[in-house]
């Protein structure tokens, strides 16, 4: 392995060269076919070699000791002991029978939630899932911390899953290029966000897109509290974090009373504007939701509402809206209420106009690709037919047996002993990691695989090292991209880290479940298996796909799918004949008023998208001593909290960096560059100041992706947002993350 050799890969940021030398990865350097190939790779090196990867499998000293209680509040505390494989699987093996026969399948969860890496195959994933379904099934999690509440709102308003809505039924990049005047981009369209997406992106056009919008002459509006969330040059219309519904209710107000509304296009393709309207003008509660009400809620002037608005009824005017709104309380409402918004400009349907979720939120969104299924594991079939709103787990882990409601039912939560996490990094990705610690000593047993020690692999019992793609051959494709890659093993495993697929093969045969799991495959077998399947698949649709012998040689193809062919304007038929071609609503409308929500009973949801107050916002109370709104965006230079360890070794880079205004820091005498604390009741974290006139006043930023790692002191010494951030569901709709609903405050250090 002396030979110095480069080898294109692909990853969730996309494509890009590695090369290896001495069984090491020494380096890595852009794909050619990239026109913007994000840096995010390159602390890969520092990264895959690190100090932090776990090396051999490790049991907890006081889990391994036994006892009844097994010293559960030892997780995160405890040393851990280093064990040979087969014998960390005779453990591991028997504690999953044991629990499976004392207290079902129904006590193991396996939600397991998290982006792990890409790869078709040895998806992580993909492997745990139906590991779990092949000894007798497990509680999993539904949909994402991404987007929860918009998947439970959406089918409500637009008859469709929102994935499907995302992937089909959106307005293209080209189509917007060609007929959009007016883009109100609602939390920004941010190519930060788009270098990343499930799979991987190809090549990175969402900054050149936004360009090319500015320089014909487009209008676009960023309404957000950070001017940074698009490009430079866009206008910029700071709204106060969590008011976006109230913004959107004075814009269909002005509509409404200055008679710019598209009646006819709501009498055909929607119902219940009636009764919405009758909110608007305050005829039930005495408030009309005017631009003069809105601005003291969301602190835009009036009179700018009042013009935005008149321009959008106009021009052809596309809304979008970023995916962090939703990830706030009672988020599932600026998504209701900007497809409201859009109904009543009467644009959905035609080409350039309506309202679109998600574009720039990550890459692929609005790109004109005939999608093609398949290269996935099979999952088999889970016999526990339970499940969690995917942020509930804590809530899931501190009341078993605890009643909860879930969009329009009432569910229970089960009783959990064992935890089994593969892919993911909750202590990174969960809201109010304190409270997520206490919820975390309720299981009797934790089992994790990671390649490298994180906090949540700290807080496991049984920690399992896995490989990362670079150790392992796999086949890289997105459903939302071109390109095919075959992705070489690069280097021999790092210590005596497994692929997944091998442990959960060795688990399975341990608990009689082992020709269930293979079926008699290996992985390269079953990678040819998915790939013969592909392609016939592929064929079926007319798409030539190369053998996978072929696709080794070449390393990558790129496939002939992508093009304005591949798309249609959205809800076009619907548009031209709404009773030829419902939607899947109860009405076959869209629905602005829904009879099924209003039948749920929440008072947080009435039947119409409607304003409430969130708990913690810059109007609430609780201002007085948390004056500051936390936002806690996604990091620009890296996936989530992977490859973290690497990062954090550069001089400087830690605690993370927190983003201010400039009086925000005066009154409070922080300089550029000083270390603070950042607090509230829930939690404590250091963080560096960086001054900037971008960010709102009373707003400031925190990207998530630090490694939690609370102190004797218990201050967060990394700078991660989620020892603040609030767990509570966004309502009982969606029960989605509400990170973005926050308060808190900043000294020196
Ligand atoms: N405050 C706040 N919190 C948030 C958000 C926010 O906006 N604000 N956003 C939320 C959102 S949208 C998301 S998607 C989550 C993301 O949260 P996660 O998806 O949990 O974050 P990742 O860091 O991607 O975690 C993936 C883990 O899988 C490991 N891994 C990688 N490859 C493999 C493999 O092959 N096998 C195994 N076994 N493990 C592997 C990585 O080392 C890493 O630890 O965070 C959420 N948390
Ligand atoms: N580089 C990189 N890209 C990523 C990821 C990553 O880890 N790294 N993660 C990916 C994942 S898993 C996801 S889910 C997506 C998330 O995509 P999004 O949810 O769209 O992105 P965020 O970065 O969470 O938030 C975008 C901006 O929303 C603004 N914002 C927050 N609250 C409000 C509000 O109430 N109103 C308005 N108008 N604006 C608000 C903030 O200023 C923030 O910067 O990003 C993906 N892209
Ligand atoms: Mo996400």
């Amino acid at each position: 392995m002396s030979e110095r050799i480069t080898k294109v890969t692909t990853s969730h940021w996309g494509a890009f060269e590695v090369t290896t030398e001495n069984g090491r990865i020494v380096g890595t350097g852009p794909f050619r076919e990239d026109p913007r190939p994000p840096p995010i790779a390159g602390v890969l090196p520092a990264a895959i070699h690190h100090r932090t990867r776990v090396t051999r499998p490790s049991v907890r000293e006081g889990w391994l000791k036994g006892g009844k209680e097994r010293n559960r509040d030892g997780r995160g505390q405890d040393r851990f002991i280093e064990l040979p494989w087969d014998e960390a699987l005779d453990i591991a093996g028997a504690e999953l029978e044991r629990v499976r026969s004392e207290h079902g399948n129904g006590a193991i969860f396996g939600g397991s939630y998290g982006w792990a890496s890409a790869g078709r195959f040895h998806h992580a994933l993909g492997q745990v899932h139906r590991f779990l379904n092949a000894i007798g099934g497990y509680v999993p999690s539904v949909a994402s911390y991404s987007t929860a509440g918009a998947q439970a709102i959406i089918p409500h308003v637009f008859g469709m899953n929102f994935l499907k809505l995302t992937w089909g039924h959106q307005n293209s990049w080209p189509m917007i290029a060609e007929h959009t005047e007016t883009l109100v981009m609602f939390g920004g369209i941010n190519p930060k966000n788009a270098q990343v997406s499930m799979g991987g992106v190809t090549r990175h056009r969402t900054l050149d897109w936004l360009r090319r919008y500015l320089d014909s002459g487009m209008r676009l509006v960023n309404v957000g509290p950070q001017r940074t969330d698009t490009i430079d040059g866009a206008e910029w219309l700071p709204v106060i974090p969590g008011t976006d519904t109230a913004l959107m209710l004075a814009m269909a107000h002005v509509l409404e009373t200055e008679n710019l509304v598209d009646r006819e296009f709501l009498s055909r393709c929607t119902v219940g504007y009636d009764r919405f309207r009758d909110y608007l003008l305050g005829v039930g509660d005495g408030q009309p939701k005017t631009p003069s009400w809105a601005a003291g809620l969301c602190g835009i002037e009036a009179e700018r509402i009042r013009a935005l608005a008149r321009g959008m009824a106009s021009t052809r005017t596309l809304i979008t809206v970023a995916w962090s709104l939703q990830r706030g309380q009672n988020g599932e409402q600026p998504y209701w209420m900007a497809a409201v918004l859009a109904a009543m400009l009467g644009q959905i349907g035609l080409p350039g106009g309506g309202v679109g979720y998600g574009y720039g939120a990550i890459g692929g969104v609005g790109v004109p690709l005939k999608r093609l299924q398949g290269l996935a594991l099979p999952q088999g079939e889970n016999p526990v037919k339970d499940s969690i709103p995917v942020a509930r787990v804590a809530d899931m882990l501190l009341r078993p047996g605890g009643p909860y409601d879930f969009n329009g039912q009432r569910k229970i939560y089960p009783d959990i002993r064992l935890v089994y996490w593969c892919g993911g990094n909750p202590f990174h990705h969960h809201q109010d990691l304190h409270r997520l610690e206490q919820a975390w000593k309720k299981p009797d047993t934790i089992i994790v695989h990671e390649p490298w020690w994180t906090a949540t692999a700290k807080r496991a019992d049984i920690v399992f090292p896995a490989t990362t793609p670079y150790e392992r051959e796999d086949i890289g494709r997105s459903p939302n991209d071109a390109f095919i890659f075959h992705m070489a093993k690069l280097i021999e495993p790092v210590g005596e880290a497994r692929d997944d697929y091998q442990i959960f093969s060795q688990l399975a045969a341990r608990l009689g479940a082992g020709t269930v799991f293979t079926e008699g495959r290996d992985a390269s077998d079953w990678q040819r298996h998915l790939y013969e399947q592909f392609l016939q698949n592929a064929a079926s649709e007319g798409i030539e796909i190369p053998p996978l012998d072929d696709l080794k040689e070449k390393n990558w193809v790129e496939l002939p799918i992508e093009g304005p062919e591949h798309v249609t304007v959205p809800f076009a038929s619907f548009r031209a004949n709404p009773e030829a071609d419902p939607l899947d609503t109860p009405s076959g409308r869209i629905e602005i008023y829904s009879d099924r929500i209003a039948g749920f009973g929440y008072d947080e949801t009435p039947g119409h998208p409607a304003w409430r107050e969130p708990d913690e916002w810059l109007g609430s109370p609780d201002v007085d001593k948390h004056p500051l709104h936390l936002v806690s965006p996604q990091p620009g230079d890296k996936l989530h909290s992977q490859l973290e360890s690497a990062l954090a070794d550069v001089a400087d880079a830690r605690p993370m960096p927190i983003i201010m205004n400039p009086a925000d820091a005066a009154r409070r005498s922080i300089s550029d560059g000083d270390p603070v604390i950042v607090f509230n009741d829930r939690g404590r974290c250091r963080a560096r100041a960086s001054v900037s006139g971008d960010i709102m006043k009373h707003v400031v930023a925190i990207s998530t992706g630090a490694w939690f790692d609370p102190g004797v002191d218990l201050i967060d010494q990394q700078g991660n947002p989620n020892v603040l951030t609030r767990d509570i569901g966004t309502s009982r709709i969606g029960q989605g993350c509400t990170a973005h609903t926050t308060l808190v405050d900043v000294v020196r250090d």
